[in-house]
């Protein structure tokens, strides 16, 4: 059994649905980030650009004068920092300044040149899935089958990347929770998500404080810890490599345990 990676999350934005304007100040999100890392963090996730409901697009220039300075205060922190972009621009001066993988909501559909960066670059990729874009996808999101749909749209994306030069051991998925889903499409996702594992590349979940939670449980945004960890333990049984969180300390304590548990069982 494989001990799933914490990706802790770094949001230097005004409006991220979670913690929007908490670490907008370059000290602030440094200062965050490496508490994340001493916490437990095995990656960071940095981004520049809410993808809640309904946000609005910021140019590159914004997005990158808000992740540039956290990247140049992260230099030489010691774990990986995924720079969470869909632009070619502010992925390419995220690398240049360290990072090293390139999470990609759009899964390279937005700006298709971002795999040919990818690629040149070597550098690890996350593709996921949404149905819509931030602005429409919780409008009306319908499926044949959410689990079958999402699966065949990243294996679509896996061949793209690879078809561009991308090397197929460097990339990851995400079934996008919560991106173009109902509260049961996340569900079902989520109670399926082995069979995103038949892809062969490592599955990354992000469930951390998002709205099926608070829909199930009537809390707000930050209240939403319990049904993080009760998530994203189920995801880590179900296979999950990366958990993308928030929480990063209280969630290593969870994920140590339920390995610990998982790990006697198999034995
Ligand atoms: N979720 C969010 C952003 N990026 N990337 C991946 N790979 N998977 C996710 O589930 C995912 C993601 C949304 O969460 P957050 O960053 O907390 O909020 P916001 O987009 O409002 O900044």
């Amino acid at each position: 059994m494989t001990v799933a990676r914490l990706m802790g999350v770094v949001n230097v934005t005004p409006d991220s649905f979670s913690d929007g304007g908490r670490f907008l100040a370059p000290e602030r999100a440094i200062a965050h980030a490496r508490e994340l890392v001493a916490d437990g963090a095995d990656l960071l996730d940095l981004g520049g650009e809410s993808t809640r409901p309904g946000a609005r697009g910021v140019s590159a220039e914004e997005e990158l004068e808000r992740v540039a300075p956290v990247l140049a205060g992260l230099d030489g922190v010691s774990v990986p920092i995924s720079i969470d972009t869909s632009k070619v621009a502010v992925a390419e001066a995220a690398l240049d300044a360290g990072a090293e993988i390139v999470n990609d909501v759009t899964a390279l559909r937005q700006e298709p040149a971002l795999a040919g960066l990818c690629a040149r670059r070597g550098c690890g990729v996350i593709l996921m899935h949404m149905q819509g874009t931030p602005r429409t996808m919780q409008e009306n999101p319908t499926y044949d089958d959410v689990v079958d749909d999402v699966r065949a749209f990243l294996a679509e994306r896996i061949e793209f990347a690879v078809g561009e030069g991308i090397r197929e051991g460097r990339i990851w998925v995400d079934p996008g929770i919560g991106f173009g889903k109902t509260v049961d499409h996340n569900l079902e996702l989520l109670r399926r998500l082995g069979e995103l594992r038949e892809l062969g590349r490592p599955v990354v979940v992000g469930t951390s404080r998002k709205r099926f939670i608070g829909a199930l449980t009537g809390r707000e945004v930050d209240e939403r810890l319990g049904g993080t960890i009760a998530s994203n333990v189920l995801a880590l049984r179900a296979g999950a490599d990366v958990l993308r969180v928030h929480d990063v300390a209280e969630m290593r304590q969870a994920a140590l345990v339920a390995e610990s548990i998982l790990r006697a069982a198999a034995l």
